[in-house]
């Protein structure tokens, strides 16, 4: 009997008079049989229903994408890119950070866990890797006019990608000077001392 039909013969038999008395032993067991089952059935119902929600919460969780590190790159006022401090003002360049002084605010530049395993947990845009990959230096430090690497490949054209010798600061030569590449400081010109290797810089140079 359905349930339906159980509860409309119990309120027919209740205008009747007694519930209780119009509804034959057979009949109460099949509505209290069908109630039962209702009850079973609706809770089955709710327990796949709250299965398939906390799938779908699961696969929503999941889905979401993983919270990454609050990024902390920036650029310089002489358009290095650079480390943010907490202050989300104060842009470092990057050969301040772990160099054993404390620059941003909070000490975040120098963590021990950034700091500990150098340069492998640096943010990527403060490292900069030379021909020799076992060699590295701070990004500031490329295409500075510099030999930090101590190959010049900090200076190259290839792998830093640097304008060679740009600027009026600098006279291009073949640096007698272990410290420059392809050109000297113009500081250097007409100083008298050869520091390009056809003495360019004592002749051909002004300053
Ligand atoms: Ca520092
Ligand atoms: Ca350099």
């Amino acid at each position: 009997m359905a349930y339906a039909a159980c509860q409309r013969r119990s309120l027919d038999a209740g205008s009747m008079g007694s519930t209780v008395t119009m509804l034959s032993r057979e009949e109460k067991d099949l509505c209290c049989g069908c109630t039962r089952k209702c009850i079973c059935v609706t809770a089955v119902i709710l327990g796949i229903l709250m299965v398939l929600a906390a799938i779908i919460a699961c696969t929503v969780v999941l889905a979401l994408p993983a919270k990454t590190p609050e990024s902390r790159y920036c650029v310089t006022s002489n358009n290095y890119t650079g480390f943010l401090c907490d202050d989300r003002r104060t842009c470092l360049l990057p050969s301040q950070v772990c160099n054993g002084g404390s620059d941003c605010g909070n000490g975040e530049d120098e963590t021990s866990t950034m700091c500990s395993n150098l340069p492998k947990n640096l943010p990527g845009y403060l490292v900069f890797y030379c021909a020799n990959p076992q060699i590295w230096i701070y990004s500031n430090y490329k295409c500075n006019g510099i030999n930090n690497c101590g190959d010049c490949s900090d200076e190259s054209t290839t792998l830093a990608s640097c304008t060679i010798c740009s600027g009026s600061q600098w006279w291009p030569c073949t640096p007698l000077l272990y410290e420059y590449c392809y050109c000297i400081p113009r500081t250097l010109c007409q100083n008298g001392a050869q520091d390009c290797s056809d003495w360019s810089d004592e002749y051909q140079c002004t300053k």
